[in-house]
């Protein structure tokens, strides 16, 4: 077997382990758009907004325990055969030494979307310092700490750059997100 069919075989290998794994929160039954991962299950009420707002806007999506220290070959094979999945954005959450948006951002040029998770002793300033200081030349776009709902509404507007439905959908959220603010009402004094 010459060095690229060993590649091809280990990639298709790795798709179907991809979706037999358990902890696949959401096995895709269209192709993902979007790759939800994240460094722990732990992460997974943070990142769930990600998946929701997702969801709401139809758009095939995966979650996926992957960690940049505990399973660093699956964080590095995952990015690399990211893009010939059909993924064309990823959101990547973990806390403390957050390093997990950068790995994946070392080994795919597909945009990657950081949200830095809460912690408990430093309150995620340690994840959002490890995910935003990235060097030049590897960018992640990084989101506010706990940010999932956004790094997901901003991986739709960069889909939306080739699909109306989508386009026209994020027009509808941002009218509906108006209206619900001017119906607001405050408690008389
Ligand atoms: C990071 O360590 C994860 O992203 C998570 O935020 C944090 C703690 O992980 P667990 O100890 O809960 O698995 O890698």
């Amino acid at each position: 077997m010459n060095n690229s069919s060993t590649v091809d075989a280990f990639a298709d290998a790795f798709k179907e382990a991809l979706n037999a794994v358990d902890g696949n929160i959401n096995p895709p039954k269209k192709t993902p758009s979007v790759g939800i991962i994240m460094g722990s299950d732990s992460d997974w009420p943070i990142m769930q907004d990600a998946a929701l707002i997702l969801k709401e806007f139809n758009v095939p999506f995966e979650a996926r325990v992957i960690s940049a220290h505990r399973t660093p070959d699956l964080a590095m094979e995952y990015a690399k055969i990211a893009s010939s999945r059909g993924v064309a954005a990823i959101i990547a959450g973990a806390g403390g030494a957050a390093h997990l948006a950068g790995v994946l951002a070392a080994h795919t040029t597909l945009p990657i979307l950081g949200v830095p998770i809460p912690t408990k002793d430093l309150h995620g300033l340690d994840s959002l310092y490890s995910i935003v200081q990235m060097p030049k030349g590897i960018p992640v776009a990084t989101f506010s700490i706990g940010g999932a709902a956004n790094a997901a509404l901003f991986a739709i507007s960069l889909l939306a750059l080739n699909n109306e439905r989508l386009a026209k959908a994020l027009i509808d959220f941002r009218q509906m997100q108006t209206q619900k603010v001017l119906a607001k009402k405050l408690p008389s004094v």
